[in-house]
């Protein structure tokens, strides 16, 4: 599409890819890309023919975090009344998947917009870190709160509080990436599991994301409980029929999203 600045987006099949194009800043999330890839998510969120997304940088840089130029010279008064970073939560909101492909450096925000992702894959140069405590300041678009989740407290500590790099090697050791690939290899990877997801049903998927997500804020038996509640309601829809008929009649299903 040609009316963004920041960002190109294009369709692959069921699959829609935003590709953040700052390369000069290292994809430096500027408010007004970051505002790009809102508008973008959600127009792929809305689109009927699109099932999945994947989010890429370049081989040079996933993103190398918030713009810092931008950054400089604001005061606390300003940042806190525009909520200078209240926008960066609408990727929360998108009903279907997103994957990051990261190559490159996944740094400070550009770490957090791949954690804000539903799964990570990555190159096997991939570079992630939180290295805002070298700028006398903490991660503010959720690092804190997801990489502990996703790490644990003393992997989470120990990156924060020193602001030293990671490996895609260790991302995948400690279950923060799902998968490690060849350079050249981790788009197209990542948009085949896009069509992958893509070529199921998708009012599951969507209820799958939705369930899994709620692990994050829920204790275990209210979880289970809105896991539950879940499960039953797919039971109204046409695509429970279809699947399970399928596979007692030992043929492929033919899912209408229904
Ligand atoms: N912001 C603005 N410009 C950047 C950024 C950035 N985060 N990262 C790189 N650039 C620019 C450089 O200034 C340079 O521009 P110029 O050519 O005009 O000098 C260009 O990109 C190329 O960068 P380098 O010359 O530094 O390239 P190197 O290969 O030498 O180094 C590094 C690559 C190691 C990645 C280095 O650029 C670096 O350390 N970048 C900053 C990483 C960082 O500290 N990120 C955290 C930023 S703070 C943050 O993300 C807070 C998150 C809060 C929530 C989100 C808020 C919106």
């Amino acid at each position: 599409q040609k009316d963004y600045q920041d960002i190109l987006t294009e369709s692959h099949g069921k699959v829609g890819l935003i590709t953040l194009n700052r390369p000069k800043a290292l994809n430096a999330l500027s408010s007004h890309l970051f505002h790009e890839v809102n508008n973008a998510l959600e127009k792929f969120d809305d689109d009927t023919n699109i099932s999945a997304i994947v989010i890429t940088g370049n081989e040079r840089a996933f993103a190398a975090g918030a713009d810092i130029k931008e950054m400089m010279e604001k005061s606390f008064a300003e940042v806190y009344k525009t909520s200078f970073l209240g926008h960066w939560g609408k990727i929360n909101d998108i009903r279907k998947p997103i994957i990051a492909a990261v190559n490159g450096f996944a740094l400070g925000g550009g770490c957090e917009l791949a954690m804000s992702c539903d799964i990570i894959y990555a190159g096997e140069k991939a570079v992630f870190g939180q290295p805002e405590i070298k700028l006398g300041v903490i991660p503010g678009a959720g690092g804190t709160q997801r990489l502990v989740r996703a790490v644990g407290k003393s992997k989470a500590m120990e990156i924060i509080l020193s602001g030293r790099n990671f490996s895609a090697q260790e991302a995948e050791r400690w279950g923060l990436v799902s998968k490690v690939l060849p350079v050249d290899k981790v788009l197209d990877e990542a948009i085949r599991l896009g069509q992958e997801i893509a070529g199921l049903s998708q009012p599951s998927i969507q209820a799958a994301k939705e369930s899994i997500n709620r692990a994050f804020e829920l204790s275990l038996r209210e979880g289970c409980h809105f896991e539950r509640k879940l499960f039953y309601s797919l039971f109204a829809l046409k695509d429970k029929k279809e699947g399970m008929e399928a596979f007692v009649k030992k043929r492929e299903p033919k899912w209408t999203d229904e």
